[in-house]
């Protein structure tokens, strides 16, 4: 057999998954395009394979094609990294969707790659334990994906990010070898992790399939507010204060982006008259906890479950309210808390527009340009501006396709130098997710 033209290929595909798990033309349609409509281009074909083998199989028989693969989970990504730009074939896990031995001891649970964050949510809760890691996209995002990009979402102030949550990895090379290291152990230093090597790799050096992830306890009871700020020192003053009880969640937001979600999707904004800045805490525990918090600052506190999910809908909702007014420059970056006020101030002069809002306890904001300040040169502005106030161009959403040409102004020649070897080693042909994180190398390099 020969796969070098594209009928071999799909027939070789096509017996180790299936037919009807290789998709061509129309029914590649929902696989091709980022949720947002910015990122992604054809793919000669979509295949699903049922578990580890088949993507084994799969990989192999792509990398001795030389035919590049795009790895993708639910599809929810925001930087590109996850669609195919150029014609590559997807390899989507979502058919991995296994839910393994859950541990209460440790505690964790062993998932394949295509199980979502909501499921493994629903399972943990079984057991009055939840993933550390929580997000707005927790129904379609699926945990191979969300630990490719070590995603953050809302529970980071608590738990940190999906890198604090992985305990094992199985995962499939572009030449097809398995490598597993599933002990599960809480402590485990038998040489370096590649587990974490993996977590963040957007795809580049391996196909994850299967995790064990940690459990954290399921608090008895939580509190929720909406605090109003005039400026971000008034908002940094809450962190503080929040910090002094448990934390599950800091997120900031602005009068211009809660305006929009109200309008958009129709939620009551409880503040009038609206502050210039608002901070949506939940912390563990009842609602006394929050009363060192609030102060005398303007504020909603919940008073019940159905409260404290119509405060969360005015923060999760905003990326929906963006993408209503049309495709945005999204970027999602981390400034140091200290110079966030002197970001801020220069952010605002060079897109007044945007809509920016984020999880303030670790300084990562949304930053969305729409209509006539979505440009190029806005985009780049904001992230050497971010460079200069020594942030983060690429916070919790990762590189993607989307900031490639900048990474040099969040990382050293030597790093990214270091990270080609890494991949050189582990994907010699550059079959794995071209062009995303690093720019594709010429051969004689
Ligand atoms: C969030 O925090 C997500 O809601 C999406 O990271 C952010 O839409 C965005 O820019
Ligand atoms: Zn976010």
């Amino acid at each position: 057999m020969t796969t070098a033209d594209g009928d071999g290929l799909l027939a070789a595909l096509r017996g180790i998954v299936g037919q009807s798990h290789v998709l061509t033309g129309e029914d590649t349609t929902g696989y091709c395009a980022d949720w947002t409509g910015r990122f992604g281009g054809p793919t000669r074909a979509v295949v699903r394979p049922a578990d580890t083998a088949q993507v084994a199989a799969v990989l192999r028989t792509c990398n001795d094609a030389g035919v590049p693969v795009v790895p993708q989970g639910g599809n929810t990504g925001l930087v590109g990294g996850g669609v195919p730009r150029n014609g590559e074939l997807v390899l989507s896990l979502r058919r991995l969707d296994t839910v393994g031995a859950l541990d209460p001891h440790t505690p964790s649970v062993t998932v394949g790659a295509g199980v979502t964050a909501a499921t493994v949510q629903r399972v943990a809760a079984g057991h009055d334990l939840a993933l550390g890691v929580d997000l707005a996209a927790r129904d379609s995002a699926t945990i191979g994906g969300m630990v490719a990009t070590n995603a953050g979402g809302i529970h980071v102030v608590a738990h940190g990010s999906m890198r604090q949550q992985v305990l094992g990895v199985e995962a499939v090379l572009a030449d097809g070898t398995v490598v597993r290291h599933m002990t599960g152990l809480a402590k485990d230093n038998a040489g370096p992790d590649l587990a974490q090597l993996l977590t963040g790799s957007e795809g580049i050096l391996a196909v994850i399939t299967a995790v064990i992830l940690r459990l954290v306890p399921r608090p008895a009871d939580t509190a929720v507010a909406l605090i109003g700020c005039d400026d971000p020192a008034g908002a940094l003053a809450v962190v503080a204060a929040v910090r002094r009880v448990r934390p599950l969640a800091v997120e900031v937001m602005r009068a211009a982006g809660i305006a929009m979600v109200a309008e958009h999707a129709g939620v009551p904004v409880p503040l009038a008259p609206l502050p210039a800045w608002l901070v949506l805490v939940e912390v563990e525990g009842g609602p006394t906890q929050l009363e060192e918090v609030v102060g005398d600052r303007p504020s909603a506190v919940a008073q019940d479950a159905a409260d404290a999910r119509r405060l969360w809908q005015l923060r999760e909702r905003h990326t929906e309210a963006v993408n209503a007014r049309g495709v945005p420059v999204k970027l999602d970056v981390t400034v140091p808390l200290d110079r966030l006020g002197a970001f801020v101030d220069r952010l605002d002069a060079i897109v007044p527009g945007a809509i920016s809002f984020g999880h303030l306890a670790e300084g990562n904001l949304h930053v969305n340009l729409l209509g006539e300040e979505a440009t190029a040169a806005n985009e780049d502005a904001v992230l050497r501006l971010v460079a200069e106030h020594h942030g983060s161009i690429a916070s919790e959403h990762g590189v993607g396709v989307a900031k490639v040409g900048h990474l040099h102004l969040t990382r050293s020649a030597g790093e990214v130098d270091a990270l080609h070897r890494i991949r050189q080693a582990m994907d010699p042909a550059g079959i794995l997710n071209p062009g995303v994180v690093l720019p594709v190398r010429r051969p004689d390099r």
